[in-house]
């Protein structure tokens, strides 16, 4: 295990089985953002589900807050490389969202304030797996970590999870996000290694 960092040693068993091929782990929280971070304050938040069809459904940020909310433990995997473990979140699963929505949608793309997209197929979204977040580690979520609320989708490379995220776009077809269209892997499954187109 020479891959974990001196902070790690002694307690790597904690953390067996837990990081994915050709990431190392890091106990400090980068900010990794394609432009320049946007303030958007919770009373102008919403966040709005659009079906194939058109229809939209929104929520304010207190709609949002008086949702059943859930606090997931996760690790998380930057395509860049390093893996944060045990990560603390709170906020409401997309499953909450999705409940009353129908919609014959495979796919979804997040959409965000400033204007950043990211594509996942919907199922990938449901059953547990993704989140809208508003805090981290037990703080509200900082605007450089997608303050108010990102997307969290853990099983994901991590730029799948849409930071100011204001919400998600159902579509038939899938349709490749702002890094998707730039090279990055169409489903970026960390324990694949799908990184980039072609991997
Ligand atoms: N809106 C938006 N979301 C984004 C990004 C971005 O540039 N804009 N970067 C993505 C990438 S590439 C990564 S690795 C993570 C970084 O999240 P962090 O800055 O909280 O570590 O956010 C993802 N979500
Ligand atoms: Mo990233």
């Amino acid at each position: 295990m020479n891959s974990f960092s001196p902070g790690f040693r002694g307690r790597t068993h904690r953390f067996e089985g837990r990081l994915p091929p050709g990431q190392y782990p890091t106990e400090s929280f980068p900010v990794l953002s394609a432009g320049p971070t946007p303030r958007v304050p919770t009373e102008a938040w919403t966040f709005t589900v659009t079906t194939e069809d058109g229809r939209a459904r929104a929520w304010t940020w207190d709609e949002m807050m008086a949702l059943p909310q859930q606090e997931p433990t996760v690790d998380i995997h930057c395509v860049t490389r390093w893996s944060k473990f045990d990560t603390r979140w709170r906020g409401v699963s997309v499953d909450t969202f999705l409940e009353d929505v129908e919609t014959a949608a495979e796919y979804a793309v997040a959409e965000c304030y400033g204007g950043y997209t990211t594509n996942v197929p919907l199922e990938e979204l449901l059953d547990g797996k993704a989140w809208v977040v508003h805090e981290y580690d037990g703080h509200p979520l900082p605007p450089e970590h997608g303050g108010p609320a990102r997307l969290l989708v853990p099983h994901l490379y991590f730029w799948k999870s849409a930071k100011w995220v204001r919400g998600l776009r159902l579509e038939l077809q899938d349709e490749p996000g702002f890094w998707e269209a730039a090279g990055y892997h169409n489903h970026g499954d960390p324990w694949r290694e799908e990184r980039n187109w072609g991997d």
